[in-house]
């Protein structure tokens, strides 16, 4: 049962930034009761209550306000506020505070034969992404013409699936591009993850609540600095 009353708070299922997340609600001291395959989870001692989602949907949750917060990675934050923009949909959130997990960049690399000059040796070629709209915003700002290819997963295959001539994804270790014959021609944006919140005022109990967890997030930071 979801209640209007209590914070709702959109954190990763599963995946890169979950687990950080959940580390720093613990840390600032929200108790979780986590069962698994469940979407929502109940605070046992503050009146929050989770949303257990994939990355995806967290920034378009915060935006429609169904969440009232959400931890997520900066990449897919833009990427979806850019979409909304470009659909005229809802695209506004707060931002509450830049963390220091879920580091990467988002690249445009090349397979290790490819005889990248600089941007111009981009021009009529495909770029594999899952991030067309950062993607475009950048050749767009850069005039370059080169077409993004969409693709949701399996970015890294797609040189040598012949499906493109580059690929623009996340990197941290450089170990994927290595893995699969590709070098880093260029770096496009810098992610850490973020927590965000829903634009307009809360309820008066809610903003309370954030105003007293806010402060802890901050000490939680310093004490690791
Ligand atoms: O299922 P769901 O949709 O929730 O998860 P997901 O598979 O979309 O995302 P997930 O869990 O992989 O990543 C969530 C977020 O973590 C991303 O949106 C980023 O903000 C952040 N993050 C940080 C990363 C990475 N580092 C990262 N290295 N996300 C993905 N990667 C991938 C990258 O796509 C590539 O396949 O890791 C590979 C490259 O890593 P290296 O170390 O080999 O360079
Ligand atoms: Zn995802």
């Amino acid at each position: 049962m979801t209640d209007s009353t209590r914070l709702r708070i959109a954190v990763q299922k599963k995946g890169r930034l979950s687990d950080e997340s959940l580390k720093l609600l613990k840390a600032i001291g929200v108790k979780l009761s986590i069962r698994d395959r469940l979407l929502i989870a109940h605070s046992t001692n503050l009146p929050i209550d989770l949303l257990l989602v994939r990355d995806d949907d967290i920034p378009g949750l915060v935006m429609d306000g169904i969440a009232d917060l959400g931890f997520i990675g900066e990449n897919e934050l833009e990427e979806k506020m850019l979409e909304r923009q470009a659909a005229n949909e809802p695209a506004e959130y707060q931002l509450l505070k830049r963390l220091e997990y879920g580091g990467c960049r988002l690249s445009i690399a090349v397979p290790n034969e490819f005889d990248y000059k600089g941007l111009e040796s981009f021009e009529g070629k495909r770029i594999a992404t899952t991030y067309p709209q950062l993607l475009k915003r950048y050749l767009q700002e850069n005039n370059v013409n080169a077409s993004p290819v969409m693709l949701t997963g399996s970015v890294e295959v797609a040189p040598r699936a012949g499906i493109a001539d580059a690929i623009c994804d996340l990197v941290s270790t450089g170990a994927t591009l290595e893995a699969n014959g590709l070098y880093e021609a260029i770096e496009i944006f810098q992610s850490k993850a973020v927590l965000i919140q829903k634009d307009g005022a809360l309820e008066e109990n809610k903003q309370e609540l954030v105003d007293t967890l806010l402060p802890r997030i901050n000490g939680v930071m310093q004490a690791k600095e």
